[in-house]
Order: C-alpha cells, then structure tokens, then sequence
C-alpha cells in the first residue's frame, strides 16, 4: 500500500506546474487510482494485451512507467514468451521507486530500466508500445514525431496502446465529462480544495486532445487503423495496428 495521496489538501499560496517529484512518487499509486477513472482496468487489460500481441524475439515499451504498475501488468502477459521489457521514464524519483517495485517482483522476464526521455529513447523491434497516460505531458507539437518513430520501431502485427485524458470538441460534453471526473474525484475523498489546485497545477502541464486528433495522428503516422477499445468519461484508451 502507499501512502494516500494529502498533496493539494492544504491552501497553497502559489500554485506551481504539477512534477513527478519525491513527493508525488511517494503517493503516486493511490493518487493515480482515485484521480483516473478506468486506471486499474487499463493496466489490468495490459496484461491480457500483452498476452495476444507480445511476440518472441521482440521487445515491449512501457513508456513514462511512473512506477511500473504497467511495467508488472505486462511482465504477467508475456507467460515465458522470450520477450525484453523497456521501461522509461525522465523523473529520477519515479525511477527510483519503480526500481524497488520491480525488484520486488518474481517473474523474470528480463526488464530495462531507463531514466530518459521518451522523445529520445531507441524504439526498435517492438511488439508491443504502452503509453498510459504519458503522451498527455509531451508538448502537442511533438507528439506527432514521437508517435512517427513507435510506428517505425514497431514489427508488423506489432500495436501501440494510447491511453490519455481526453477532450471533447463540443464545449457542453467537454464540461459534463470534467464535472462528472470531479464527481469520481469527490466520491475517492478528494475534496473541493484539492480538486481544485490539482486542476490548476495540471492547467499548462497536461493538454488533452480530442479522440479525432489522436486517430488523425495516428492515421498520418501509418498505422492501418486505430480505435478505442475502452472510456470512461474524459479518459480512454485506443488499441493502434502497426
Ligand atoms: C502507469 N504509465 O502507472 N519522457 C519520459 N517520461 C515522461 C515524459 C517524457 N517526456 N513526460 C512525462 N513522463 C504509468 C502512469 S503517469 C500518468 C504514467 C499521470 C512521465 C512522468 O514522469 C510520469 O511518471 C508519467 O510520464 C505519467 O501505468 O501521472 O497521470
């Protein structure tokens, strides 16, 4: 269990863009699971995806693995298949702590660990590409990039799975889903304080796109099709077929 998430309960009197620092890598598990709706089906359908698409000689990304609850998922579906796991992600305190959860992990499908940026790391001879709700903290204007070089790193059959915040093109339904992701905020404990200085935290840090634009970009990428295999409000999770 970590310990629960208290970080925007207090008045702030400044309120600073939102980092994967110490403080959040302590809390992250139970900030994660009482701030995303869909959070623990995603990472739990992880593994069944990994178990149909993972293929032997290839590697699986896990990328911005925070602290490997993804990483697990896939090391679980993988079943023995001679497979090497890539995890990354560019916040040392992160990386620290997902060093440890890992190691406290039986199975031994071979994981590496890097502390880097993604819109550097080497993407080759994969499989299998896990984005959990990362590609929503890389600046839109590389992202288009970033998803060009998982399309060429992938083998074919290989798929990509994007999963981020979402916003919608109609200003009423972007605003019933955000009213109705508080309401899953308050119904996890989160108060109105905290909802609130999270959300301004978060204003310039994380920039939702709507589900058009990831599939157009998708699309402009090569990827033969893409699709959304789960949602829950302003989240979703889209299956892409290299
Ligand atoms: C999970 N996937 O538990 N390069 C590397 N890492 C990055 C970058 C970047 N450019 N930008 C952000 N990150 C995880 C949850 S959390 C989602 C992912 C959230 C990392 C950042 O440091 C953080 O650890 C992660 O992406 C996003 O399945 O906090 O909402």
């Amino acid at each position: 269990m970590s310990a629960s998430d208290r970080l925007f309960a207090q008045p702030l009197a400044e309120i600073a863009g939102f980092r994967f620092d110490q403080r959040v890598a302590a809390v992250f598990p139970d900030m994660i699971r009482r701030s995303v709706p869909g959070y623990e089906t995603i990472v739990a359908m992880t593994a069944t995806l990994a178990e149909r698409y993972a293929q032997p000689g290839t590697r699986c990304y896990d990328l911005g693995c925070s602290l490997g609850a993804s990483t697990l998922a896939l090391r679980s579906g993988l079943g023995g298949r001679d497979c090497t796991i890539v995890a990354a992600d560019n916040a040392p305190a992160m990386i620290d702590r997902c060093r440890e959860m890992l190691a406290a992990d039986r199975s031994s499908a071979p994981i590496e660990l890097h502390c880097a940026d993604i819109r550097s790391l080497a993407i080759d001879k994969a499989s299998l590409v896990v984005l959990n709700f990362t590609l929503q903290f890389v600046p839109p204007a590389e992202r288009g990039a970033l998803i060009r070089r998982i399309r060429a790193g992938l083998v074919p059959g290989g798929v990509l799975v994007l999963s981020e915040k979402i916003a919608f093109a109609d200003a009423a339904l972007d605003q019933l889903m955000t009213e109705l992701h508080h309401s899953f905020k308050r119904a996890n404990g989160y108060s109105e304080l905290e909802i609130a200085q999270k959300r301004s935290a978060l204003e310039t840090v994380l920039i939702p796109e709507t589900l058009d634009t990831h599939r157009t970009r998708l699309r402009d990428a090569g990827f033969s099709a893409a699709d959304v295999w789960f949602q829950c409000f302003n989240f979703a999770s889209l299956l892409a077929f290299a």
